[in-house]
């Protein structure tokens, strides 16, 4: 099965607990099973910047659905957790991202698969980095040490202890 790679952020109302709750609700999900959950980060915001810092983590699955059925499961996620959709790049409770799926490019009305933005986003590849070994190739991008050597970890700090 396809490794799928799931990106997690959010930045409003207790960021840790948004994020756990998704885990344990994608958990519940027969249709996938989490397979790795990277350290939790925190980051200052890409975007506006009158927003609180971001925790950001990523997870590695596997899933029988299809990338748009898979996506529209997150959406439900996000929907329950109170994911009001307003500024782009602004604050949000939840924010769950195909990062990969597989080595599938997707490029749709709905999807863009890898993520757009992967590359310079240190609070995705760092995470990402725990899941995965320094040979992982992502699709249209290359090498993950590559792209790592060119995004500093400015701003993102992992937390211990989560
Ligand atoms: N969509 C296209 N491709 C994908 C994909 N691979 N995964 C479409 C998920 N969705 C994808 O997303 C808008 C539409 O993108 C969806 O309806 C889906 O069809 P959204 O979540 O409603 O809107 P958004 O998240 O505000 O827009 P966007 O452009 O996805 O934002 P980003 O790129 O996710 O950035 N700073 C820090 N430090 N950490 C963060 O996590 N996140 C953002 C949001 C801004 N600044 C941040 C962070
Ligand atoms: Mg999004």
């Amino acid at each position: 099965m396809d490794k799928v790679f799931i990106g997690l952020g959010s930045n409003l109302d207790s960021p840790v607990s948004q994020l756990k709750n998704a885990i344990e609700s994608l958990k519940q999900l027969e249709t996938l099973t989490i397979q790795n959950v990277s350290s939790f980060y925190s980051s200052s915001p890409m975007g506006p910047q009158d927003q609180p810092d971001y925790i950001n983590a990523v997870i590695e699955i596997s899933s029988v659905l299809t990338a748009e059925q898979l996506l529209d499961e997150l959406q439900n996620i996000e929907n329950e957790q109170g994911r009001v959709r307003k500024q782009r790049w602004g604050a949000r409770t939840l924010d769950l991202d195909i990062l990969l799926y597989g080595n599938d490019v997707i490029d749709s009305e709905r999807l863009s698969v890898p993520h757009s933005g992967i590359s310079e986003r240190n609070f995705v590849l760092y995470p990402l980095r725990d899941l995965v070994d320094s040979n992982f190739i992502i699709p249209n991008l290359g090498k993950i040490s590559a792209l790592l050597a060119n995004c500093p970890m400015d701003g993102i700090k992992r937390l211990n202890d989560i």
